[in-house]
C-alpha cells in the first residue's frame, strides 16, 4: 500500500513577501500553493492509495476565504482520482474562540473521500482504498475542551493538565492497538463494521510532540516547552507500520534504528533564512505485510523558494563594492529570497555602488533586504536610530545597543516583520 504523508501547510504566512501584481495575491502564498501542487501531483504521479496530511493547513485559525479556496482546490484533483484524503487537525486549524467549526470544516463540502479528524476517533478507521483497507488510529491535536469539561480542568493546574491529556492520549493508543490485536469491529465512514486485523497496514497518523524532536530554524523552542509530549515508544506501539505526524517542520524519522518509523514530514516551505539550508518536502510510503520490515519510506523534495544568505566583510579591500559581488555572484540568487549583509569601514561607505549591487540581485525573486554594517572610525559610537532605518535595520541596531537583547536578534527581527507584512496586508486589503 502507497501512502504520501505531508503536514505542515501553513498558508497565509507572509514573512519576506510582497504583492504579486498578477493576481493580487502575497507571493508566499502563492509559493505554498505551488509547493502544495507539486506534492499532489506527485501523489497522483505515484498512484498513492490514500494521501495522509496531519495537520496546520492554515497558519491562523481564522483564514481568508482565499487561502480556504486556494487549499481546497489544491487539493481536489486527489479527490476527482478517487484517493482517500485523511486530514488531522493541527493547533494553527483550531478556531480561538470555543465553539467555532474549524477551518479544517471546509472539507464537508468536498466531494470525494475526505476524512478529518478533529478530535481521537472512538475505533480504530477502516479506510477503503484501491490496495484494500487501512486501519488508520487518528491523533490530532490535544485541545482541553475535547477532552475535559470546564470543571475538570478549570481545577487543573497547566501541568496537571499536560500530565492527564499525555496519560489519556497515551491509554488512547493502547486501546486502539489492542482493538486491531484482538481482531475487533472496526469503523468505516458509511460501510459496515469490519473485523480489524494485524496483517492489514495500520497507520498513526498524528498532531503532536516527540520528545527530542530537532525544530527547524523558525520555530521556537520556548512554545513547545509546555506542551504534552510523547516518547517514540508511546507512538510507536505494534501493529502500528507508520507513525505520520505533523507539528514539528523538520523532517525528521525519530525512530531511525527501529523498524517502526516515527516520521515527521517537516513543512513544505521556508518561512525564514534561519531554514535556508534545511531541506523541505513530504514522504512517500510503501508498506507491505509480506516484507520485513514492513514499511519503507522515501523523502521526497517540494520545489520550496531557496533563500540565500549573503555575508561578507569587506573592510580589507579598496574595491568593497567589487568584494560583495563576488560574494552574490559566489551563490546562486537566481529566484531566491536573497538577504545581503556586508561590512564596511566608515571610510568606505560612499564607495558602496548600490545600484551594481540591485543589478547583480536581479534574477532574484525578493531582495528581502541588502544590510549595511558600518564600523565607526571613532569607536564606541552610537548609531542613532532614525526614522529613515528600514525596519529590520532599525531592529538590529537597537538590539546592538542593548545586552540584554543580545542572542534574541534574530527572533526580534522574524517578529517584526512578520507585525509589519500583516500591518501592511491589512492596510492594503491585499490578501
Ligand atoms: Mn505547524
Amino acid at each position: 500500500m502507497k501512502l504520501l504523508h505531508t503536514a505542515d501547510i501553513h498558508l497565509g504566512f507572509k514573512t519576506h513577501g510582497r504583492r504579486d501584481p498578477d493576481t493580487g495575491l502575497n507571493t508566499r502564498v502563492l509559493d505554498v500553493r505551488d509547493s502544495l501542487d507539486a506534492v499532489v501531483q506527485r501523489a497522483l504521479d505515484a498512484e498513492v492509495d490514500a494521501f495522509l496530511f496531519c495537520g496546520d493547513a492554515y497558519h491562523t485559525a481564522d483564514p481568508t476565504p482565499t487561502q480556504q479556496k486556494i487549499f481546497v482546490q489544491s487539493l481536489r484533483p486527489l479527490a476527482d482520482a478517487g484517493i482517500p484524503i485523511v486530514l488531522v487537525v493541527g493547533n494553527h486549524d483550531h478556531p480561538v474562540t470555543f465553539g467555532r467549526a474549524s477551518s479544517l470544516d471546509i472539507f464537508d463540502h468536498v466531494a470525494g473521500e475526505v476524512y478529518c479528524y478533529r478530535k481521537p476517533a472512538p475505533n480504530v478507521q477502516i479506510i477503503d482504498t484501491a490496495s484494500g483497507p487501512l486501519q488508520l488510529i487518528p491523533l490530532p491535536w490535544p485541545i482541553r475542551s475535547q477532552i475535559l469539561t470546564k470543571d475538570e480542568y478549570r481545577t487543573m493546574s497547566p501541568d496537571e493538565l499536560r500530565q492527564f491529556i499525555e496519560e489519556h492520549y497515551v491509554t488512547y493508543i493502547q486501546r486502539r492497538t489492542n482493538e486491531i490485536l484482538e481482531g475487533e469491529p472496526g469503523v468505516t465512514a458509511d460501510g459496515p463494521e469490519r473485523p480489524l486485523s494485524a496483517d492489514v497496514p495500520t497507520v498513526l497518523a498524528g498532531h503532536v510532540t516527540v520528545q527530542g524532536a530537532a525544530l527547524a530554524g523558525s520555530e521556537h523552542t520556548t512554545t513547545i516547552a509546555s506542551e504534552p509530549t510523547f516518547t517514540v515508544g508511546q507512538l510507536a506501539v505494534r501493529p502500528i507500520d507508520y507513525v505520520a505526524l505533523g507539528h514539528v517542520h523538520r523532517p525528521q524519522d525519530r525512530n531511525e534504528e527501529g523498524h517502526l518509523p516515527v516520521v515527521y514530514s517537516g513543512s513544505i516551505e521556508r518561512v525564514t533564512f534561519n531554514e535556508a539550508s534545511e531541506p523541505k518536502g513530504f514522504q512517500l510510503v510503501d508498506i507491505d505485510s509480506s516484507r520485513d520490515p514492513r514499511t519503507h519510506t522515501a523523502f521526497v523534495d517540494t520545489p520550496a523558494r531557496p533563500f540565500v544568505a549573503v555575508e561578507v566583510d569587506a573592510r580589507e579591500t579598496d574595491e568593497p563594492t567589487e568584494r560583495i559581488l563576488e560574494a552574490i555572484q559566489d551563490q546562486d540568487v537566481s529566484d531566491a529570497i536573497v538577504r545581503v549583509r556586508y561590512r564596511v569601514d566608515e571610510e568606505q561607505v560612499a564607495q558602496i555602488d548600490q545600484a551594481r549591487l540591485r543589478e547583480a540581485l536581479a534574477p532574484a525573486d525578493t531582495v528581502a533586504a541588502i544590510e549595511r554594517t558600518v564600523d565607526p572610525a571613532e569607536r564606541k559610537r552610537r548609531t542613532v536610530v532614525t526614522r529613515e532605518s528600514g525596519l529590520e535595520e532599525a531592529v538590529r541596531q537597537y538590539v546592538g545597543q542593548h545586552d540584554e537583547l543580545a542572542g534574541m536578534e534574530e527572533e526580534l527581527v522574524e517578529a517584526a516583520l512578520e507585525l509589519k507584512t500583516e500591518l501592511n496586508a491589512e492596510r492594503s486589503g491585499a490578501d
